[in-house]
C-alpha cells in the first residue's frame, strides 16, 4: 500500500473480489454525488422536494437523488443483495444472488447543502445471512456492528475524501477532480488518544442529564495543565464533526435528552459505521452504557445516543455520566 495509489489498485490488492466490486460501485456512485453536491446551486437540486421521510424529516431533493444513485450503482455491481437507508422505510432487494447488504445514509447533514457546509455519504457493509437467490430479510441487516464487513464515508467538503476500513485500520482516498479518480492520501488514520475539541449542540444543554452537564463544565474549565478549556466545534453535520475529530482528536456527542429520549442519530446507518471507523482508528464509541458495536439493532431506523472519538475523552465523559448514576 503506498500513498498515491488508485482506489481501484488498492481494492484489487487488498479486498476480496466481490467486496471489491461493491466498494468500487459505491465509489463510482459517490463521484456522481460529489459532482452534484459541488454544483448544487447550478443544478436546481437545492431545497426540499415537499415529502417527508420515515423519520418525519423534510426530504431534500438531493437526499432523494443520492439515495437513487446509490441503489442504481449497488445494483449494477451485482454483489449487493439488499439495501436499507434513511430514505427508504423498508429494505430493498437489489440482487437476490448478491452476498452483501448495505446500510447507508445517502447524504448525512443534507440540511447543510444550501450553506455549503461539509456533508457526506455513510455506508456499512454486512454479509447476508439468508440464502442466495431469495429476497433479503431483516436478519440480513439487523446485525451487531462487531460483524461489519466494511464501513466508511465519503465527505463532500473542501475536498471529497473516502475514509474507509475493511477491518485492517482506516485509510483515506482523495478525489482528484482533474481525472475524477480516488487516490490514497491518508495512510493509517489514527485518532489521537485525547484532543482539545468537543462537539455537541450546546443549545440543548437544559435537556441534558446532570452528569453530561458536569462533563461540559469540565470541558469549559480553565486548566492550563490539561489544555482546557477545550474548543467547542459543532458543524451540525455529524460527518464533518467526526471527520475533524478523527484526524485531530476530539469527542462528538449526540446524547439522549429530554426532547429525544433515544438520541437523534440512527444506529444502523450512522452510529454503527462511524463507530466501526472510529474503533478501527483507535478511538471509542458508546451509547453511554454500551459499546455501540455491541448493540443489537432491532429496527432499521432506531436511534441511539452516541459518545464517539478520542479514547481518553470518551472515558472521561463516561466517568462524569456514571458518577451521577452512582450517587
Ligand atoms: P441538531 C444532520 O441532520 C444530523 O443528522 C447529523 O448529521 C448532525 O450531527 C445532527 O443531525 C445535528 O442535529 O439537532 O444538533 O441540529
Amino acid at each position: 500500500m503506498r500513498k498515491g495509489m488508485k482506489f481501484e489498485e488498492f481494492v484489487t490488492e487488498n479486498a476480496e473480489v466481490e467486496l471489491g466490486k461493491l466498494l468500487l460501485s459505491l465509489a463510482e456512485g459517490c463521484k456522481v454525488i460529489s459532482h452534484m453536491v459541488n454544483n448544487a446551486g447550478l443544478l436546481d437540486v437545492l431545497g426540499a422536494n415537499d415529502t417527508t421521510n420515515v423519520q418525519g424529516e423534510e426530504v431534500q431533493k438531493l437526499d432523494d437523488l443520492t439515495n437513487k444513485i446509490l441503489m442504481d450503482y449497488l445494483k449494477a455491481s451485482e454483489t449487493c443483495a439488499g439495501y436499507v437507508s434513511e430514505e427508504n422505510e423498508h429494505q430493498v432487494t437489489l440482487n437476490a444472488n448478491g452476498i452483501f447488504t448495505v446500510a447507508a445514509d445517502p447524504l448525512d447533514g443534507s440540511s447543510n447543502i444550501e450553506v455549503a457546509a461539509p456533508i457526506g455519504t455513510i455506508f456499512a457493509v454486512n454479509e447476508r445471512l439468508s440464502p442466495k437467490g431469495v429476497e433479503v430479510e431483516d436478519r440480513d441487516f439487523l446485525q451487531k456492528g462487531t460483524v461489519t464487513k466494511a464501513a466508511g464515508y465519503f465527505i463532500y467538503g473542501s475536498s471529497t475524501i473516502l475514509v474507509m476500513s475493511i477491518g485492517y485500520g482506516v485509510i483515506g482516498f482523495t478525489l482528484n477532480t482533474a481525472d475524477n479518480e480516488f487516490y490514497l492520501s491518508h495512510l493509517n488514520i489514527t485518532i489521537p488518544a485525547k484532543g482539545k475539541t468537543y462537539s455537541i449542540n450546546q443549545g440543548n444543554v437544559e435537556k441534558f442529564d446532570d452528569g453530561l452537564k458536569n462533563f461540559l463544565t469540565h470541558c469549559a474549565t480553565i486548566d492550563k495543565e490539561t489544555s482546557r478549556p477545550y474548543s467547542l466545534r459543532y458543524i451540525g453535520s455529524m460527518i464533518g464533526d467526526i471527520h475533524r475529530n478523527l484526524l485531530k482528536g476530539g469527542i462528538f456527542i449526540y446524547p439522549a435528552n429530554k426532547g429525544e429520549t433515544k438520541g437523534k442519530l440512527r444506529l444502523l446507518y450512522e452510529c454503527i459505521p462511524m463507530s466501526y471507523i472510529t474503533e478501527q482508528a483507535g478511538g471509542e464509541a458508546t451509547d453511554g452504557n454500551q459499546r455501540i458495536l455491541e448493540l443489537q439493532p432491532t429496527g432499521y431506523h432506531e436511534r441511539s445516543a452516541i459518545f464517539i472519538g478520542s479514547k481518553n475523552m470518551v472515558q472521561t465523559a463516561m466517568g462524569f455520566l456514571h458518577a451521577m448514576v452512582k450517587q
